[in-house]
């Protein structure tokens, strides 16, 4: 009996350890240059791009961990270094609406992280109004001279992660604007914090999409 709760207690933190050690990679840029196109009175397309003070860093994590730094003002630097998010609004509410896009980080020479984006806008009110969704087709590209290294302005890494890409992930965004509503009008200059992390694909967020269908189920 005492040996079976042990056994359990072991096999616990075996896949407690299994599933923090998922993530392989994670990023986070604060101050990018968030604008905002309407289309219609309830759809049009947001966009964030790098400012002058624009800073953040792209991390492996797993097995062997590096830190690509882009230092803040690192646009000044006139590097390839860059950030571009590009998502569409679909407005469900007067405080919700569904979006979809790409995600491109670019190091100093040129290679890329590139992702799908796919999720949901909401704001509590107040001007706050958040972006949460999964990230697909996760790839680092190797491009120009193969380097195979992601480049910060300090720092990089190897860029031959474990797993097989395409990697997923999850990605969020927020910004505060005290004025303008939900995507009621046009808007640019808007200081945004984006940031994500990428585990290997199908790996744990296919599991807990599996998991909470199973428990939909079970309710049913
Ligand atoms: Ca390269
Ligand atoms: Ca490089």
């Amino acid at each position: 009996m005492r040996f079976n709760v042990i056994l359990c207690a072991t096999a616990g933190l075996a896949i407690a350890g299994s599933a923090s050690a998922d993530v392989i990679a994670t990023f986070g840029f604060t101050d990018l240059n968030g604008a905002y196109a309407p289309s219609s009175s309830t759809t049009g397309t947001f966009t964030a791009n790098v400012g002058a003070l624009t800073g953040g860093d792209v991390t492996r994590i797993s097995p062997s961990s590096g830190t690509a730094e882009f230092a803040t003002g690192f646009l000044a630097l006139a590097t390839s270094a860059n950030v571009q998010v590009n998502l569409s609004v679909s407005k469900t509410s007067a405080t919700e609406a569904t979006g979809s896009g790409t995600l491109v980080i670019t190091d100093i020479d040129g290679d890329t992280l590139t992702a799908d984006l796919s999720g949901l806008w909401q704001t509590p009110g107040f001007g706050v109004v958040f972006f949460s969704g999964l990230m697909g087709n996760v790839y680092f590209n190797d491009n120009g001279a193969a380097d195979g290294t992601f480049n910060g302005t300090n720092g990089s890494f190897d860029m031959d992660l474990p797993g097989n890409p395409p990697y997923t992930g999850a990605f969020s965004q927020l910004y505060i604007r005290f004025s303008g509503g939900f995507f009621t009008s046009a808007f640019s200059g808007q200081t945004v914090s984006t940031d994500g992390q990428i585990v290997p694909a199908p790996g744990a967020l296919a599991l807990v999409g599996l998991a909470g269908l199973a428990a939909r189920r079970r309710r049913a």
